[in-house]
């Protein structure tokens, strides 16, 4: 049996149920050293050697002793209550919470809840996030706006192993996160059907619902995510005729909100201007009626007048530059 095989056992122990080898937690959560050995070493292979070999190279540092190695305990993790003396400090501006597409619509609806630990476990960095999510089937990452939340007064810990400790996220400060190309395609696919409910030509459609569909996708989904999906469907050559110009009429109309909500100090988007552009023109340029709205939206977007400029998109070289980024050559 492996050095990780015991440190499992040890979790179980230390974590949720010390009563397996018929001892007992204080209210710090340590556990005397002697007794741990004793219990763990009926079943596993364990010393005060291979103990402090396993506190010292867990790969999640999930372990401390205290000074003189007598008692000893689980860095975090628990859901028995115990009070591990975490320290409460300030969160970086984002965090990210990994866990499984099955749980996806309950977190959209409840935000994200300890479940049976004491706290919901966040991470400094994507990569680690879609560990822990892989451990319940398909990842997906959530980007938690920890800053944010730090602001509305909630708090957090970090443990002594470096996990972000809080005791639950509501639904305003996560938005999922891309992290890979299938990912992302499932985002494009949830996209592109949400924008196809939508009617092209009803005129009785106001601007703001259009504008609002976009607001909207950016609560659920990373301002990144989500360009980036818009930005798949038009490089996507499959798609519709309409997708595309629903995309055109989607951008155009957040493009118009976000100078309004700019205006009144509201939280706005961050569009990639250069990047609209170039892919609009490039999607649409074979479609007469479009050329209209290319227009509009470019001069929107650069605060041009609409009827005294020139119509000359294409003479901007970075446009030319972008499309190449994406790997499209205009002849
Ligand atoms: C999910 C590992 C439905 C949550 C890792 C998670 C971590 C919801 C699961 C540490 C929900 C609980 C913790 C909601 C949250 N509806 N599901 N509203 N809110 N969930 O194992 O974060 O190896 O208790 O997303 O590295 O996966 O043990 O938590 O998927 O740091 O040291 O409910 O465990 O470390 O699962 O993992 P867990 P976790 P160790």
């Amino acid at each position: 049996m492996g050095l990780s095989e015991t440190s499992k056992y040890m979790s179980l122990i230390l974590r949720h149920k010390p009563e397996t080898i018929g001892i007992s937690l204080d209210e710090y959560g340590w556990a005397r050293v002697d007794e741990l050995i004793v219990g763990v070493a009926k079943t596993h292979e364990l010393n005060m050697e291979i103990l402090e070999e396993i506190v010292r190279t867990d790969n999640k540092q999930r372990y401390s002793f205290n000074e003189d190695k007598t008692l000893i305990r689980a860095n975090q993790g628990h859901s028995i209550p115990v009070d591990v003396e975490l320290e409460k400090m300030s969160p970086p501006k984002y965090l990210y919470h990994g866990t499984g597409e099955k749980f996806r619509e309950s977190i959209d609806e409840q935000g994200l809840i300890p479940k049976s630990r004491l706290y919901v476990h966040l991470s400094v960095d994507i990569e680690t996030a879609v560990k822990v999510g892989s451990r319940h089937g398909r990842p997906i990452v959530y980007r938690v706006w920890s800053g944010r939340m730090q602001k509305d007064r909630y708090e957090f810990y970090k443990s002594a192993n470096g996990v972000w400790l809080t005791k639950k996220v509501p639904t305003q400060y996560i938005k999922r996160e891309t992290f890979d190309a299938k990912e992302l395609k499932l985002i494009v696919n949830e996209i592109a059907e949400i924008l196809r409910k939508l009617e092209l030509d009803d005129d009785s459609m106001e601007d703001t619902s259009r504008a609002d569909v976009i607001f909207e996708l950016s609560k659920k989904y990373s301002w990144e995510a989500l360009q980036q999906g818009l930005f798949n469907i038009l490089l996507d050559d499959n798609r519709t005729g309409d997708d595309y110009y629903q995309i055109a009429l989607v951008f155009w109309c957040a493009l118009l909100e976000n100078e309004t909500r700019k205006k009144n100090g509201q939280t706005k988007l961050k569009f990639k201007k250069k990047t609209i552009i170039a892919l609009l023109y490039y999607r649409l340029r074979e479609f007469e009626q479009a050329e209209n709205l290319i227009w509009s939206i470019t001069c929107d977007l650069y605060h041009l007048d609409y009827c005294n400029s020139e119509y000359e998109p294409m003479k901007d070289e970075k446009i030319i530059l972008k499309l190449e980024q994406y790997g499209i050559i205009l002849k």
